[in-house]
């Protein structure tokens, strides 16, 4: 029977874990949905240098950023990175409440950097035709499960379950940056009343289906991302590892924590770390729902018959920022 178990663990790739019930099948298969924003590049390339995970496709929305500038950055850092047969899907949806249109240009500085500049796709992670929704459908439609890391709005994810529902079932679970619970919101513009996080805030009705959906969902909102600020002293350290993830990362953030320094923070970034070591997060289960009109939309309220989604209420800025250096630096 031990034997048994053990040609189980060795064909199946599964840890040694101590019993049956934490078993996790490692790697785990990936899928990125991002909005092509500096920290959503920051988030994936943590995901690319981890052995842990296995990321199979990228899907991109038009939100933070534009759609040419998010799906070159993206291609070119799956090549630098070593990535190899890594799908690109794009999506074309704005959402309800589009980004501000200074922050979507300033993303596209991230093919500036010194380690981008005047690069072209090598075709090893190509750009497929069909676009994000189309593509998530037709991967969670094959015989394997995903765990989706989504670091934009949730359009392509609402979009995709909309197209098929039957691919909830090979949804092992989606880590969500947004939401705001217990704290203000980020999204400010006129109309609004702040009380909403911004990838919430882009398409309400989005947020609302996939919290509602009854895959699992792990959050990670405002609550827990305020506590971990991303300084220039940061970037600083990373810039001090020789690695070309290191490199890459550290001057891609630079200028973007430069822009912003005292509201820049490890959104998208601590979403990605959750899934690598959730004891970087404080986790309390909360019943959720999000508000779908008016001067709210986007708000994430506490409410009996909302979803049960667990939901980081607090990080460790000194293990999440370890986190990253050791992953990148290596
Ligand atoms: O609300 C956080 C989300 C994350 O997915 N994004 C940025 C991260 O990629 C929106 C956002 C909030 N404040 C911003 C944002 C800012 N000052 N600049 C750009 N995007
Ligand atoms: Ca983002």
């Amino acid at each position: 029977m031990r034997l048994l178990l053990l040609v189980a663990v060795l064909a199946l790739g599964l840890p040694m874990a101590a019993g049956a019930a934490t078993l996790v099948p490692r790697p785990t298969d990936v899928i990125v949905d991002e909005d092509g924003a500096v920290d959503d590049l920051f988030a994936l390339s943590l995901l690319l240098k981890s052995d842990a995970v296995r990321v199979r496709a990228v899907t991109i929305s038009p939100a933070d950023s534009y759609l040419a500038p998010a799906t070159l950055a993206t291609q070119l850092i799956l090549d630098r990175l070593g990535a190899r047969g890594v799908s690109i899907a794009q999506g074309h949806s704005e959402g309800l409440n589009p980004f501000p249109a200074a922050w979507r240009r300033d993303h596209a500085g991230v093919l500036d950097v010194a380690a981008l500049k005047g690069l072209r796709p090598s075709g090893r992670n190509p750009v497929v035709a069909e676009d994000a929704a189309h593509h998530l459908a037709r991967l969670l439609s094959g015989p394997g499960t995903y765990t989706i890391v989504e670091t934009g709005p949730l359009t392509n994810i609402a979009d995709a379950l909309r197209l098929k529902p039957a691919i909830r079932a090979h949804i092992r679970r989606i880590y969500v940056m947004g939401g705001a619970v217990r704290v203000k919101g980020n999204a400010e513009p006129p109309g609004a009343d702040g009380s909403a996080e911004w990838n919430f805030y882009n398409q309400p009705r989005a947020a609302a289906a996939v919290l509602g959906s009854g895959v699992p969902i792990t959050l990670v909102p405002l609550d827990a991302s305020n506590r971990v600020p991303m300084t220039l002293g940061f970037a600083d350290r990373l810039a001090a590892r020789p690695s070309a993830a290191a490199q890459l990362t550290a001057q891609m953030l630079r200028p973007a924590i430069a822009e912003y320094p005292d509201e820049y923070y490890f959104w998208d970034p601590l979403t990605a770390a959750v899934l690598l070591d959730p004891g970087v997060a404080t986790w309390k289960t909360l019943r959720l729902r999000v508000v779908t009109q008016g001067l709210s939309q986007g708000r994430t309220v506490e409410a009996a018959d909302g979803a049960a989604v667990q939901v980081a209420v607090d990080a460790d800025r000194a293990k999440v920022e370890a986190l990253f250096l050791a992953a990148l630096g290596r």
